[in-house]
């Protein structure tokens, strides 16, 4: 899972990606950041594996999400950006907003503005998409000329599609795709089609914001405070959390929403070797979640053990969970459920 930060210079994209993995990369008024990129994989923490690990003893081994913070953009500057690779390759876009003042960082439009400023980036992941269909679109005029093909067809006749609606400023993202028009759609890689959390970066005092759309979200975070106190201890942090009336620190509630957002699960392997997190898709089949773990356990999936990891708690392992009949045998289009241990019986 990767999440790309990005946004318009001193936003506090760096800010947050010190946040979220705990990193100390420098943070400055003054420099600029055109060319830096910062990268880091981080667990996920979980606490329904550590409590499995009670009874294991063994390793952990979190899910993990890798966060890139890429320099600053300036207006206009995505479609012919650097830092479009990265953007491209993530599976969630960060898009971090200035929302705080700072008369020694003037803001490039002259005023916060954080709407604004949403409405500007959204423009220009649109205008990126626009100009990749166009050329596109060019291409297949030409080979449709030259030869009849079905699958070009399909594909000219959604890049028309998607041109409409992103000249109407309607991302992708917003778009409901048939199975195959999804398919279709993959190998761009579009900007706005990626799920997006706009991250409002706001001085204390200022009120939270939040709002949700089809695959966006908005919300809010106080990243001059957060920062300071991320060398506290937790105890500590917490009371200055609270003094600041802080309810919830943004490393915790960014994963809980970009989860809820990209609409991912976790399932669970345990054993003495390793107790280990998995994430999928909300929605994928016991068949997929084995393609997760190995090419051979889904090529020669026969069952899956399933057991919900509290069940599993409360039985102290599978073998009063067996004589419970809390460990079920599924097949492969069982839908796997968010916090399954999931042990897969297959041949070689
Ligand atoms: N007052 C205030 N200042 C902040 C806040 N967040 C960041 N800053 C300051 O803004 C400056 C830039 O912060 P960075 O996190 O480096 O911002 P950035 O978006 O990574 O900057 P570039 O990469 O240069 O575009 C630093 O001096 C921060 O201390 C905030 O919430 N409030
Ligand atoms: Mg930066």
């Amino acid at each position: 899972m990767i999440f790309t930060i990005f946004g318009y210079p001193k936003t506090g994209k760096t800010t947050l990606f010190n946040i979220l993995t705990g990193k100390r990369e420098k943070v400055d008024k003054f420099s600029s950041s055109k060319n830096v990129l910062h990268k880091a994989v981080i667990d996920v923490p979980d606490l329904r594996l550590d409590k499995l690990n009670e009874f294991y003893n063994t390793k952990i081994k979190y899910t993990q999400v890798e966060y890139i913070d890429t320099g600053s953009l300036s207006y206009g500057e995505v479609k012919s950006s650097a830092f479009l690779d990265p953007l491209r390759k993530s599976d969630g876009l960060v898009h971090v907003v200035r929302g705080f003042e700072d008369k020694e960082i003037p803001h490039p439009a002259g005023s916060i503005n954080p709407e604004r400023d949403i409405r500007e980036m959204e423009d220009e992941l649109i205008l990126a998409d626009l100009i990749m269909i166009e050329k596109r679109i060019e291409r297949l005029e030409k080979d449709l000329k030259k030869i009849k093909s079905k699958e070009l067809k399909d594909e000219f006749e959604l890049l028309i599609k998607l041109k409409e609606n992103l000249e109407n400023n309607i991302p992708i993202r917003e778009l409901e795709l048939k199975e195959g028009e999804e398919f279709l759609t993959r190998g761009f890689q579009f900007l706005s089609q990626k799920p997006i959390i706009h991250l409002v970066n706001l001085s204390e005092g200022n009120s939270k914001v939040e709002d949700k759309g089809k695959n966006s979200i908005i919300i809010s975070f106080y990243g001059k405070i957060e920062q300071e106190i991320l060398d506290l201890d937790e105890d500590e942090r917490k009371i200055f959390m609270e003094e600041y009336g802080i309810e919830n620190s943004i490393r915790d509630e960014f994963l809980r929403k970009s989860y809820e957002l990209l609409n991912l699960i976790s399932f669970f392997t345990v054993g003495e070797d390793e107790v280990r997190g998995w994430t999928i898709k909300k929605g994928d089949n016991a068949y997929e979640a084995a393609g997760k773990i190995h090419t051979d356990l889904q090529k020669g999936f026969i069952r899956a053990e399933v057991i919900y990891w509290e069940d599993f708690i409360k039985s102290e392992g599978f073998k009063i969970a067996k004589e419970k009949g809390l460990l079920r045998l599924e097949g492969k289009e069982y839908i796997v459920k968010d916090g399954d241990i999931v042990h897969i019986r297959f041949n070689i």
